[in-house]
């Protein structure tokens, strides 16, 4: 009896202060970009995109498709290594599984810009969006940076 009284207590002192906070979050976010970055590229040149996408969701999430602003076309892509030689592969599914992480870096993951319609200069940024398997899409901003 008295400990459930005391339960109760600690209930409505930390329950529900936290309840109401969980209340006051937007939406949960399937999925989002962060530290989005490229190099500096000359207009009609290509570049490539680096971020690390992160899931704080309960369930995987699959990226299908990446579009970016200023370019004629954006592709995901995969660079492997075979027989000393790097290649690149377009990757038409990513998943990032549940409260997980997919970093695109330099030598692996990227996404790829073709035919630039502006010069990227240090200290610019641009609109991306990734577009989930479940119609959702995922608005970024990359920064253009010499490193
Ligand atoms: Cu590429």
């Amino acid at each position: 009896m008295r400990t459930t009284r005391l339960l109760a207590t600690l209930l409505t002192l930390v329950g529900l202060p936290a309840l109401a906070a969980r209340a006051q979050q937007p939406p949960e976010s399937p999925l989002r970009a962060d530290s989005a970055w490229a190099r500096p590229a000359a207009e009609g040149a290509m570049a490539v995109v680096y971020a690390v996408l992160i899931n704080d969701s309960a369930r995987d999430r699959i990226v299908t498709g990446v579009s970016c602003q200023g370019a004629a076309m954006t592709h995901l892509h995969r660079t492997t290594m075979e027989q000393g030689m790097a290649h690149m592969a377009p990757v038409e599914r990513l998943d990032v599984p549940a409260h997980g992480r997919v970093e695109l870096q330099p030598g692996g993951l990227h996404i790829m810009l073709m035919g630039l319609q502006r010069d990227l200069a240090a200290g610019d940024a641009f609109r991306c969006e990734l577009m989930m398997d479940d119609g959702v899409v995922v608005p970024f901003q990359a920064r253009v940076r010499a490193q």
